[in-house]
């Protein structure tokens, strides 16, 4: 982009932010993929992302195996705030599986985790924390890689709830999983054991009894409990959710199909507390059931996002293919899919490879689910390990830009009134300068 279009970008990006936009926007385009050219790529893996406020304004945050991010050198972790990529520093010198954030009482802070040693070129054993200039180790870290990230109160006070496939964290045993107050570490309990002592997923839910911790990966036992893959902290003791899984899970969500909140959970596992189940189960605080049919391959990520036909439940992973029922015909989706309660949706030809990490970011742009992992294409385009799906404001003939063929509707539909105004971006019933505005602001993107 030349310093002249972002001059212009900046004066008017300042205009649109001083004219009272309405909440609602309108929606003329179905949700599209938009591909490198909306976001710039990344050169390798992405494992997890995040949206955090630094307290500059919300961005993504993403972990993984990559050193540039667009044009941006970044080691292994990078942020987004819907215009740039810019680096958190020299980053890391080895894998970062999760980012996460927790704020124990002096504003939030950005943490990361993964198999590197070092942070920012400081000795940070598989996990550091970022205060928005420097990385800096956490408590003498964790003896093996780190996985996920979840602050959460047990009703002892707000924590950061860290999981892999250690055992032990600042020195105290802590099999897969541990609490970091902010100043010092503590065990829940005996841990989670078993199989590859690896605690991959976690998630707050209320079955009905309160909100408590779930942690989901390959183990078999809370202490001397079987608890297979899957168990409840109440936050003194764990508990079974039934039988269990019968493999690995790799990621929890709380999702309303209509019939009340329920935890869902995704990973490499075929059956349920018994039940078949293939890749995907939801348990409603007594008992497992399939979701569908389930879907063809590993689930490793949920979102829940409205995409304007109602809310659903996002899983991506492994999978091409989403079964509505046990039996029913395959519906090609391609590593990403939307369950609402009912039927699985694909979005548009979905992505040519692994999808592993999904976070809803309002960028600006427009409400969206940003997908990443493995992947070089998302729909018809080019996505190099990250890609954004959903709406993009001022793009008024729906090819997922905002560039002179939409600026051209919108002069064409200058002082229109009523429901059938081609060129009211914002949905409040007329062309104007309000309109214009927005496209202004997004001129460009896309494109
Ligand atoms: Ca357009
Ligand atoms: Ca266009
Ligand atoms: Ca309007
Ligand atoms: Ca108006």
């Amino acid at each position: 982009m030349s310093e002249r279009m972002h001059t212009l970008m900046a004066v008017l990006s300042a205009v649109t932010m001083s004219l009272a936009l309405p909440a609602a926007f309108a929606q003329p385009c179905e949700p599209t993929w938009s591909g490198s050219v909306g976001v710039p790529g990344l050169n390798d893996t992405v494992w997890n992302t995040v949206v955090f406020d630094d307290g500059t304004g919300l961005a993504l945050y993403g972990g993984g195996d990559f050193t540039l991010s667009g044009d941006v050198v970044a080691n292994r972790i990078a942020k987004w705030d819907g215009y740039a990529w810019s680096a958190l520093g020299t980053g890391m010198n080895d894998t970062v599986y999760a980012v996460g954030y927790f704020d124990a009482g002096t504003g939030p802070v950005l943490y990361a985790g993964g198999w590197f040693t070092e942070a920012g070129g400081v000795a940070a054993d598989y996990i550091a924390e970022w205060d928005g200039n420097t990385w800096s180790p956490v408590g003498g870290g964790t003896n093996n890689h780190v996985q996920r990230f979840l602050a959460f109160d047990d009703g002892t006070g707000s924590a950061l709830y860290v999981s892999g496939r250690f055992t032990q964290a600042g020195g105290l045993p802590a099999s897969g999983i541990a609490r970091w107050d902010g100043a010092t570490w503590s065990p829940l309990g005996e841990g989670l054991s078993g199989v590859d002592n690896s605690v991959e997923a976690l998630a707050i839910y209320d079955d009905g009894t309160g909100p408590a911790l779930y942690a989901g990966g390959y183990f078999t036992r809370a202490g001397v409990l079987e608890v297979n893959g899957i168990a409840r902290w109440d936050g003194s003791t764990w508990s079974a959710l039934g039988s269990g899984v019968d493999g690995g899970v790799w990621t929890l969500m709380v999702f309303d199909d209509g019939n009340g909140p329920a935890l869902y959970a995704g990973g490499d596992f075929q059956e349920a507390g018994g039940v078949a189940a293939d890749y995907i189960a939801r348990w409603d605080g007594n008992a497992w059931s399939a979701v569908g049919g389930g879907v063809s391959s590993a689930v490793a990520e949920f979102a829940v996002f409205d995409d304007g036909a109602g809310p659903g439940l996002f899983a991506g992973g492994w999978f091409h293919w989403a079964y509505d029922c046990d039996g029913c015909p395959p519906k090609l989706v391609n590593h990403i899919a939307k369950w609402d309660g009912n039927a699985w949706s694909a979005l548009g030809s979905g992505a040519d490879d692994g999808v592993y990490a999904l976070s809803v970011f309002d960028d600006g742009i427009g409400p969206a689910v940003y997908a990443a992992g493995w992947f070089d294409a998302a729909g018809d385009r080019p996505a190099h390990h990250i890609a954004r799906w959903g709406f993009v404001l001022g793009d008024l003939d729906c090819d997922a830009d905002v560039d002179h063929s939409d600026l051209g509707i919108l002069l064409s539909d200058w002082g229109c009134t009523g429901d059938d105004c081609p060129g009211d971006a914002d949905g409040d019933g007329d062309t104007d300068h309000a309109d214009l505005a927005i496209l202004l602001a997004h001129f460009g993107f896309g494109s």
